[in-house]
């Protein structure tokens, strides 16, 4: 990876693994895209909608990059309200992504997630080969990326490699659209009003991770060694599984008065209920040596302790 174009950029994964990129690869080696436009202050950026594929392709030939990381797509509960947009936006946008690495002779890099995953998946320490039945359009896009992926790697030897991401924590950017969101809102709400309603069910158990995880991660595979890797789409990864009252109770230990109710929304938790409680990540571990430097209560501490300094500057400016 030398000079890398990331779609997605202002997303939730982006704006951070922007940042991060940059750090190791140097700024002007990382090309930022979006459909909006924001203020890029430093670095590379570019409008571009992913459904755009002749100006994702000269945009990547004339940054000369050699690695693309897609990451623009509808989340899954705004795909489960607009089923059509999903498909035409995941994917038409991931064709033209992989197609453009194709032509410019790139690696890949796109995550696929827990979604991907369906009610008749093994629940408990789900294989990394295993069922695959999603009853979600998020998930039906996501299983068929896996494969395209695969594709492009068997059928043109396209470097594609993809992580199967649980929810994914972070006080930086915050998600829109998922169903795994509560446990980025629960925070915001604890420091803000002391108490949260949470719509998934107690005892709704997801995998997750903390922000800095999931970039090591994306970093990780990426470098990894190509003949080592069996699987490249998707790895199994995930750092805790947790249900909604066990976040806040670890959240009390911190803010003593921070109280949780439930109103259950009926989308987003059947979303859930056809999710895995807990992946296996036997394959990452092995393939390239995933690792995790954040559990439950670290990932709380740290989250509460870099919120409270986030929100607290924005009150005062
Ligand atoms: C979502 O909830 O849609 C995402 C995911 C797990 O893919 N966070």
């Amino acid at each position: 990876m030398k000079k890398i174009m990331v779609t997605g950029a202002l997303g939730q994964i982006g704006s951070e693994l922007i940042e991060k990129l940059r750090s190791i690869y140097g700024e002007d080696n990382v090309l930022a895209t979006d459909i909006r436009k924001l203020e890029y202050t430093k670095g590379p950026f570019e409008v571009l909608d992913v459904t755009d594929g002749q100006r994702m392709y000269d945009l990547a030939k004339d940054f000369g990059a050699d690695t693309m990381m897609h990451l623009a797509a509808l989340l899954s509960a705004t795909a489960e309200r607009n089923p059509l947009l999903a498909w035409n936006l995941n994917m038409g946008g991931l064709m033209n992504a992989l197609e453009v690495s194709r032509e410019l002779n790139m690696q890949f890099f796109t995550p696929s997630s827990i979604g991907a995953f369906g009610p008749s998946t093994p629940k408990k320490d789900t294989p990394q080969d295993t069922l695959q039945r999603p009853t979600t359009m998020y998930g039906v896009n996501k299983v068929a990326g896996e494969l395209l992926c695969d594709y492009y790697f068997n059928r043109f030897g396209v470097d594609t490699r993809g992580v199967r991401f649980p929810g994914l924590i972070s006080y930086v950017t915050p998600p829109g659209g998922g169903t795994t969101d509560y446990a980025v809102e629960i925070f915001y709400e604890a420091i803000e009003q002391g108490k949260y309603t949470s719509y998934i069910q107690e005892g709704t158990y997801m995998d997750m991770m903390y922000m800095p995880d999931a970039l090591q991660a994306i970093v990780d595979l990426m470098e990894a060694d190509s003949s080592k890797l069996v699987h490249r789409n998707a790895f199994n990864i995930t750092a805790m599984s947790f249900e909604p009252s066990q976040l806040a109770a670890e959240i009390k230990k911190h803010l003593p008065h921070f109280t949780m109710g439930y109103e259950v929304d009926p989308v987003r938790q059947a979303i859930a209920d056809s999710w895995p409680n807990s992946l296996n990540i036997e394959a990452a571990q092995k393939e390239w040596n995933f690792k995790t430097e954040y559990d439950l209560a670290r990932m709380t501490a740290d989250m509460l302790e870099k919120l409270k300094i986030k929100l607290h500057k924005k009150a005062i400016s």
